[in-house]
């Protein structure tokens, strides 16, 4: 926390957050709203962070390749997490600048195995011990991805729906094995974990044949999921995509496939922001599918223009998606993971952007005055409306000042000046 501030110094600003944040606390209760209950509430709120931001979507397999799946990290800032060693010191600077105790979202190509070919249909819980060790000792939760691209298995665009009996095949035991993992983290942790499941299956070009993929998707992921795990240790998810990189065309997962699947199988579907038509919100489709399931994962992202993966920044489409979470009670029911990566900035600011944005949204929600709702089940949409846009310009700042103070993080901007040392002492001396 701002070390080089002297101690007089340091003691005023502190002073002035607690000031800043005493009359704020007074004009929210005028709304009849409770900052100490929302802040207990936020405290609540784990954010699963994307190992994946850290290195561009590499991992440390030992064959090679390059990112495949329609996937394109643009940019090339140097400095990126060469091994697991140090992806986990980046990640650890990264949570030491967000408040809260949150999760880490694990990718299959992110195993540890030792020098050895491991291919993706003999990955293991061994290969993620280190990982589980670290989460652990760092009070993280963990979840987990099957990674079905960046292989030559999957370099012709198909993996599960693949025409090919032995390629289904090859795909189906990595992401049982994928589940497996997923059961033996949210064992040792004691918290489940989800294993989200993404295939790029798609075409470039129109298809003669839209429904063959497609049912080879559902008997492959019928396959997966067959042998049934305790959701206390792991729960599985499904998550649709529009089109990829060179999948413009078609894709076999697309949101009505996985929607029905979701809900036929009893399984959570990921609703990934840039997975959309670019004026289509995931917001409003929320409380919408939580009507028929239990459970959901978002893949908080922001897309621009072709691309879908941007740093998550605190604009409306993010404060609409904590709002849906938050005012319908959906906290328990509601998996909050980034996924987005880009390469032409500092990745553990960008991490640190997204999730600080996360919480930011989530506790602008948590303050929101309970008046908005009365007026709207009055019938008073003046009111709602005026309300509304009143709440906007509340000094929700102050409160988050004060909660990242209070939870021993860096106040407002004063973060990027830890993570400029940290590229000055770390990144930098990497080659
Ligand atoms: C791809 C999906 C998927 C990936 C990660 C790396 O469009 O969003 O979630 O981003 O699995
Ligand atoms: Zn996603």
């Amino acid at each position: 926390m701002a070390p080089k501030m002297n101690t007089e110094a340091f003691k005023d600003k502190q002073k002035s957050i607690q000031q800043a944040y005493q009359l704020a606390k007074e004009r929210y209760l005028e709304c009849g709203v409770d900052t100490e209950k929302a802040l207990e509430e936020l405290a609540r709120a784990p954010i699963s962070l994307h190992c994946w931001q850290g290195d561009d979507v590499r991992g440390f397999e030992h064959f090679g390749g390059t990112l495949g799946g329609g996937l394109v990290a643009t940019g090339n800032y140097p400095g990126k997490a060469r091994t697991p060693d140090e992806l986990r010191a980046d990640l650890g600077k990264a949570y030491s600048l967000i408040p809260g105790r949150h999760r880490l979202n694990l990718h299959a190509l992110y195993g540890e195995f030792g020098g050895k070919k491991v291919d993706r249909d003999e990955i293991a819980p061994e290969h993620f011990q280190s990982w589980i060790s670290w989460a652990k000792r760092n009070g993280l939760g963990l979840d987990f991805n099957p990674t079905c691209f960046s292989h030559p298995k999957a370099a012709d665009g198909f993996t599960l729906s693949h025409r090919d009996k032995g390629i289904r095949q090859f795909w189906i035991e990595h992401c049982m094995r994928s589940r497996e993992i997923g059961a033996a983290m949210g064992k040792a942790l004691g918290k489940a974990c989800v294993t989200n499941v993404w295939v790029p299956d798609g075409m470039k070009d129109t298809p003669a044949d839209r429904s063959g993929p497609r049912a080879r998707l559902a008997e492959s992921l019928d396959a997966v999921f067959k042998t049934p795990i305790s959701p206390k240790l792991n729960l599985d998810s499904v998550e649709p995509k529009l089109f990829g990189i060179g999948s413009e065309s078609y894709v076999a997962g697309s949101h009505e496939f996985y929607l029905g699947y979701a809900v036929s199988r009893n399984k959570l579907l990921c609703l990934d922001a840039g997975h959309y038509h670019p004026t289509e919100s995931i917001a409003d489709k929320i409380s919408s599918v939580l009507q028929f399931m239990r459970e959901i994962l978002l893949h908080v992202s922001r897309g621009v223009r072709w691309d879908s993966d941007h740093v998550v920044i605190l604009n409306d489409d993010l404060l609409a998606i904590a709002r849906e979470i938050v005012a319908n009670g959906f906290a328990d029911r509601v998996h909050i993971g980034l996924d987005y990566f880009d390469a032409s900035i500092n990745r553990i600011a960008a991490w640190t952007i997204g999730a600080r944005n996360m919480l930011r949204a989530l506790l602008i929600a948590m303050l929101e005055p309970p008046a908005i709702k009365a007026a709207e089940a009055g019938g008073d949409f003046t009111s709602r409306l005026a309300l509304q846009e009143e709440a906007r310009t509340l000094p929700f700042g102050a409160v988050w000042d004060y909660y990242c103070e209070s939870k021993g993080v860096p106040v407002g901007e004063n973060w990027l000046a830890e993570v400029k040392r940290y590229e000055k002492d770390v990144l930098s001396k990497r080659g």
